[in-house]
């Protein structure tokens, strides 16, 4: 006699559908909750630089059973018991990463690409070691030295900015190197338009003998895709976030190419190996075995046709992003973009980036502020806005109609109407008329829920 809730041969599907059962009549705040966010994604435009929309069937992998598993170390060489299918689900993911990204070494537990970021680090730095990298300002990430990071604050860091241009000036970073010395320079950005020159990047470290960590986690997809250079067999080491182009799970990977059997710094043990035991038991304890499924899920995706194809819009869609907003009169920094990210500098409108998001958040159209060089607002205000095209080309979207999306920013933005730094007011009917217009375009590219 089955008790309610037993399931006698149970799988993944029914296990799901039993989930949402329970969770709609159980726990309905929650559901409802859950619910209005699915339709809040496909109700709004967000051209969010950092955002990918994740298949269902990576969504689905990373809530199963394998979440009961709790298994500390790697495939064949576990602390506990009954990690047989998790073992080949890592070494399914392992053996995507490499792949996709033509690595001689993958390690896929870092729960994100910051914690990569750290991981590596401990590993490649003694305390108080030299690390030179990419200023918050100019569009660097937090765990790339940063004051708030522990990786600013337990590291001696100096960093490189872009010149006046927006674009990275690769003389000034060498003299940066020679002047530091550091142990390792970072190439990697969060907010950067153009295309990282890795080979220069390797060049300027073997002349200060750094290593180079490239952290991809922006563009990774187009890396994936073969639309940017790829820093696999040029960095020591490549680390990357799974969700920002690549549409997978939160987390992060960690990559090495040509250099994976180097020595490392202890002398004696080969890099790939420093950095298996830099993760775990260096930084994490236990992975997490479903997200590790859906990484496996995400990247096998990553080397589809169709997913090429997709980033190839991204790119184009970025153009005609970067070239419209150009032609109506912003001030894009770089004057155009390489990859997937538009910079815009809006103190020239009148605007900071906290108003403008704001503003555009209220139409339904969704862009973080951002600082950019030489910003004197904080963060928290930020002088320009950061767009991205990734989910516009998953839904499809191509610069046509990415061109109607700059023009209704471009209404919006035009009609605020600016009291303070952080406050604002836009007309009523200039705000449904947008959102209207934004309504429009989201039924006519919905989210799609497809994968292949
Ligand atoms: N680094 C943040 C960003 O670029 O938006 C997200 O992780």
């Amino acid at each position: 006699m089955l008790e309610s809730g037993q399931i006698p041969n149970p799988t993944t599907r029914s296990i799901a559908a039993l989930g949402w059962d329970a969770l709609t009549r159980n726990d309905p705040d929650l559901g409802a909750l859950l619910d209005a966010e699915a339709r809040y994604q496909t109700a709004s435009l967000s051209m969010v630089a950092s955002a990918s929309v994740a298949p269902p069937s990576v969504l689905c992998a990373n809530g199963t059973v394998l979440s009961n598993v709790t298994a500390e170390g790697y495939p064949g060489a576990r602390y506990h018991p009954g990690a047989a299918h998790f073992d080949e689900i890592e070494t399914l993911a392992v053996e995507r990463a490499k792949r996709v990204f033509g690595a001689q070494f993958a390690n896929v537990q870092p729960h994100s690409c910051s914690s990569a970021n750290l991981a590596v680090m401990g590993a490649l730095l003694p305390r108080g070691g030299r690390i030179l990298a990419l200023d918050l300002d100019s569009g660097g990430h937090l765990t790339h030295g940063a004051g708030a990071s522990v990786s600013g604050k337990y590291y001696d860091v100096a960093h490189y900015g872009v010149a006046r241009d927006g674009n990275l000036d690769y003389g000034t970073i060498l003299d940066r190197a020679l002047a530091h010395r550091p142990d390792v320079i970072i190439a990697g950005a969060s907010a950067y338009p153009r295309w990282l020159d890795f080979p220069r990047f390797r060049a300027i470290a073997d002349r200060v003998g750094a290593y180079l960590l490239a952290d991809i986690s922006h563009i990774a997809g187009l890396v994936a895709a073969g639309l940017h250079p790829s820093p696999i067999d040029y960095a020591h080491i490549t680390t990357t976030s799974t969700y920002k182009q690549l549409a997978g799970p939160r987390g992060g990977l960690i990559l090495l190419g040509k250099d994976h059997r180097r020595t490392a710094p202890d002398g004696r043990t080969e890099l790939w190996k420093q950095m298996q035991r830099a993760v775990f038991p260096g930084f994490q304890g236990t992975p997490d075995p479903s997200s590790i499924a859906a990484k496996a899920r995400a990247l096998a995706i990553a080397s589809s046709g169709a997913f090429q194809s997709t980033m190839k819009r991204v790119v184009d869609n970025a153009k005609a992003l970067s070239d419209e907003l150009v032609t109506l009169g912003y001030d894009v920094l770089t004057g155009g973009t390489d990859n997937h990210m538009v910079l815009v500098d809006v103190r020239a409108a009148g605007l900071t980036g906290i108003v403008a998001e704001r503003a555009l958040e209220q139409c339904g159209i969704l862009v973080n502020r951002n600082k950019i060089p030489g910003d004197p607002h904080p963060p928290t205000v930020g002088g320009g806005l950061r767009f991205g095209t990734n989910i516009l080309a998953q839904r499809g979207m191509g610069p046509f109609e990415v061109r109607a999306c700059a023009g209704i920013v471009h209404d919006v933005l035009s009609g605020i109407r600016v009291r303070d730094a952080g406050h604002y007011e836009l007309d009523g009917a200039l705000r449904d008329a947008a959102r209207d217009r934004v309504n429009a375009l989201c039924a006519r590219f919905p989210l799609r829920f497809d994968d292949e």
